[in-house]
């Protein structure tokens, strides 16, 4: 690993840590996207090494709403550690981020050990579980701005993720309706079919992203399928809850 992708992995590290935002990477240096997955995974061992450990991976710009109020386009992969995962109905600060919003998710559970560049294609034996999802991203740059090398090497914005209760596979997850509400009140709705159609095509662009990328699979990994509807910004003394037709609900209190 180059010392310039570290030094800039310990720039987002430190921005995550101290809670303050940083300039866009792309100001002053010109990463492609290979790089910027460097970034990524020299942030995420830094993690690792103060002992969190890899609890499954999340996708972004999956629904073309979210893509659109970002201003990028790709589907892009980010890591989940164990310190981002938070119990339903958790409270969490707004002073332990630098400008969280909230995204409602459909997350899948992976039922085997998985070898990305060697999977069969097979999304129903692949993921033995499915649960509605909050998502808590915060991106480590001012003004929530970026561009797509930016956010990549930013971990896709991940900071946090709560998991509903697993349930089996239905037969189909393709339009059901996702809310995100705001202390009772809705603040966005949509539906699974903002996920690329259909949220278990996630599932085969997650191992896509995992391949091209070198990020590994495990049995009981998390895999967040990306946001159903646009975020919102997180605000003090507030409830969250997102819920998906016929998977229930999940919510993070604020404080
Ligand atoms: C990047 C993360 C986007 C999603 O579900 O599309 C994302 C961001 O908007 O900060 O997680």
């Amino acid at each position: 690993m180059t010392t310039e992708i570290t030094t800039l992995a310990t720039r987002l590290d430190d921005a995550a840590r101290n809670c303050l935002p940083e300039h866009q990477l792309s100001a002053d240096h010109d990463l492609s996207l290979a790089e910027a997955y460097q970034v990524q995974h020299a942030l995420v061992a830094r993690r690792l090494d103060r002992g969190e450990t890899r609890v499954g991976v999340k996708l972004g710009f999956t629904s073309r709403a979210k893509a659109a109020q970002m201003g990028v386009s790709d589907v892009i992969i980010g890591q989940l550690t164990s310190e981002m995962h938070l119990e339903d109905g958790a409270g969490i600060w707004l002073g332990a981020y630098v400008h969280p919003r909230a995204e409602p998710e459909v997350a899948f559970r992976l039922a085997a050990d998985l070898d990305p560049r060697r999977w069969t294609g097979n999304v129903t034996e692949t993921v033995d579980a499915v649960a509605p999802a909050l998502e808590i991203i915060d991106s480590r740059y001012r003004d929530f701005r970026f561009n797509l090398a930016d956010v990549v090497a930013d971990n896709t914005s991940a900071a946090g993720f709560v998991v509903g209760a697993w349930q089996p596979l239905p037969r189909s997850l393709d339009n059901r309706g996702v809310v995100l509400e705001v202390d009772g009140r809705v603040a966005e709705s949509g539906s699974t079919a903002a996920i690329l159609g259909d949220p278990l095509r996630a599932v085969t662009a997650a191992i896509r992203l995992a391949a091209a990328h070198d990020i590994p699979l495990r049995a009981g990994d998390v895999l967040l399928a990306g946001a159903g509807t646009p975020a919102v910004t997180l605000t003090a003394s507030s409830t969250v809850t997102a819920a998906v037709s016929g998977l229930g609900r999940v919510r993070v209190r604020v404080t």
